[in-house]
This record gives structure tokens, C-alpha cells and sequence, in this order.
């Protein structure tokens, strides 16, 4: 957990094949740049990063319009499954260095198998301006970073990539935060399958701490495992601008920030995702170095010697 010292095992996912443009696949070199591990062995945890996966395309898929580069998407997939079930099972806590955010189709369901395995159930924390709910009948890009919450909550349309009887995640253990940009389809689906979406207007209206506060309580309620997932676009463009996908009126630095803090002091976090850095399109290494910075607060840097008051 994020909590006592933990030990961390650093993943790094060189992939893009889900984006529609390049440039992720550089995530990791510019994470590491930015000093992730250090940062994190400053505060006490056991790091180890076990480099960069060696990815391999699934040659019995086809690319098509409706899931783009699925060769490629399904043989990461795949690796990166085993790899994050293998960094839990070893006691440690995965920390993925993306990529693309199609890597949470491997990220996830490794930690779901892993979950099932301890007997506890799953949640996941989506910290992202999309819902990334899309499935190839539904997506309107064919881009599989669209995909991944629909996909390790076993909705229909997608090809067989995990074996069958594969650990899934319910979509009423998903809390999606930030949330900005809904595509129409997506919308459909997102209310059908009962996602827990709390969007812009959720954080606007009740602020940042009162939603935490209540992913929070249902993951201790049930004793869950959280994953968290963190999309570089949950931030507002100013505060991280090397994303290919920006929408305007995002997270600030401070309320992101308090998420992280609060996550830090909650102890359930077992597994992260930094994904959708794109250092081609960042403005000098800032928004890599965001991203350092909101993992340092997740894994216990605070301001002072305070916790967040009650409610
Ligand atoms: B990201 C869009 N909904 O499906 C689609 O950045 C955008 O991982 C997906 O959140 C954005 O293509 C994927 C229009
Ligand atoms: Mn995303
Ligand atoms: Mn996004
Ligand atoms: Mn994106």
C-alpha cells in the first residue's frame, strides 16, 4: 500500500499504437527524466524498475477501422497483464510509466486477476477528462485509448485478446473523475452499465474533497484494492499541455494535488497508471515533471504533517 514504505516496481510501457498520433511511446524516457524514481526513493520506498516492456503485435488480429492497431494493442495487452499481476503478486506495488491509455486493458485486468486472487474486489479511480468507455461498435475514432474501461468491464464488441474466463471489474466499482468529454454513444453506454462518473460539474459543485471522500469510503466499506488510472488530460491544458488529446476547463494543479494527498493517507492504493504523456508536444519537460510530482504526493510527500479534516 501507498502508505507505510512500499516496495515499487516501475513498469515502463514504450507504447502509442492506441493514440491517434504519436509521441507516447516516449512517456517513460520522459518520466524517467523527471526523476520518478528518485523522487519516490526520497520518500522512503523500496523502487525498482524493471525497464521498458519488450512488445510484441498479436498476429492472429487484423488493424480495422473500428479498432485501429489492434494487433498491436492486443500483444501489449497481453504482456502487460502478466507483468502487472506478476509486480502484485510479489507483494509490490505496480507503477505503470505510459504509454497510451489503452495500456490500462493490461494494467487493469492483471490487478482484477490479482484482486480475485486475494479475494478482494477491485476498484478503479479514472482520473481523466474522457471516459474512455468506448467500445469498437460504439467509438467514433477507432482509437483503443477510447476503449479500456469498457474493455476490463468485459463489454461486448471486442475480439478475444484475454483468456475467457479472465477477472473483470464492475462498472459500479469504476469512479471516473474530471470527466469532460463524452461522446454520444459512450453516453448510452455509460448509463446502462451504471459507471460512476462525476464530472466537471460534480467537482464545481461540491468540491474535490467531498467526491474523494466518497470513492474513498466505498473502497474501505467493501476492504477493495484501487487502481488508480491517471490520464495527463485530467489536467487543465495549462497546467499540462503534453497531451494529445486536450479539452479545456480541467483539474488545477491544487485539486489534483488534494486527490493525491488523499489517496496517500486512505492506505487502499495497490496499483497506478501515468499514461497520455507526450513529451513531442510538451513545453519543456513540464508536464512530465506534473506528473512526478502528483506520484511524490500520492506516495506520501505533504506539505505539512496534516492529514485532511473530516467532513
Ligand atoms: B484518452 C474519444 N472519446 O474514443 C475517442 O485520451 C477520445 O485516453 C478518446 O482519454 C480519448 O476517440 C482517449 C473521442
Ligand atoms: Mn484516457
Ligand atoms: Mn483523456
Ligand atoms: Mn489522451
Amino acid at each position: 500500500m501507498t502508505q507505510s514504505p512500499a516496495s515499487i516496481t516501475l513498469i515502463g510501457v514504450p507504447f502509442e499504437g492506441g493514440a491517434g498520433r504519436g509521441g507516447c511511446a516516449m512517456g517513460p524516457a520522459a518520466l524517467r527524466l523527471s526523476g520518478i524514481a528518485e523522487t519516490l526513493a526520497d520518500l522512503g520506498h523500496t523502487v525498482v524498475d524493471q525497464g521498458d516492456l519488450v512488445l510484441d503485435a498479436a498476429s492472429e488480429f487484423e488493424s480495422t477501422a473500428a479498432a485501429k492497431e489492434l494487433p498491436r494493442v492486443a500483444g501489449m495487452t497481453r504482456v502487460l497483464s502478466e507483468a502487472t499481476y506478476a509486480a502484485a503478486a510479489k507483494g509490490t506495488l505496480p507503477v505503470m510509466l505510459g504509454g497510451d491509455h489503452s495500456l490500462s486493458m493490461g494494467s487493469v485486468s492483471g490487478m482484477a486477476r490479482y484482486a480475485a486472487s486475494v479475494k478482494r474486489p477491485l476498484f478503479v479511480l479514472w482520473l481523466d477528462a474522457h471516459a474512455d468507455f468506448n467500445t469498437p461498435t460504439s467509438s467514433p475514432s477507432g482509437n483503443m485509448h477510447g476503449m479500456p474501461v469498457a474493455f476490463f468491464c468485459g463489454l461486448d464488441g471486442f475480439p478475444q485478446i484475454l483468456p475467457a474466463e479472465r477477472d473483470l471489474v464492475m462498472p459500479k466499482n469504476v469512479f471516473q473523475i474530471g470527466i469532460r468529454s463524452v461522446d454520444t454513444n459512450e453516453r448510452d453506454l455509460i448509463g446502462k452499465h451504471g459507471v460512476q462518473v462525476f464530472d466537471m460539474r460534480a467537482i464545481d459543485e461540491n468540491g474535490i474533497a467531498a467526491i474523494v471522500r466518497q470513492v474513498l469510503r466505498a473502497v474501505v466499506e467493501s476492504d477493495g484494492l484501487l487502481h488508480v488510472s491517471l490520464d495527463v488530460d485530467f489536467l487543465d491544458p495549462e497546467v499540462a499541455p503534453g497531451v494529445g488529446t486536450t479539452v479545456p476547463g480541467g483539474a488545477t494543479f491544487r485539486e489534483a494535488h488534494l486527490i493525491m494527498e488523499m489517496l496517500h493517507d486512505s492506505g487502499v492504493v495497490a496499483s497506478l497508471d501515468i499514461v497520455e504523456l507526450n513529451p513531442f508536444l510538451d513545453d519543456r519537460g513540464k508536464s512530465a515533471r506534473v506528473m512526478t510530482e502528483l506520484t511524490a504526493s500520492l506516495f506520501g510527500r505533504r506539505i505539512l504533517d496534516r492529514q485532511t479534516q473530516p467532513a
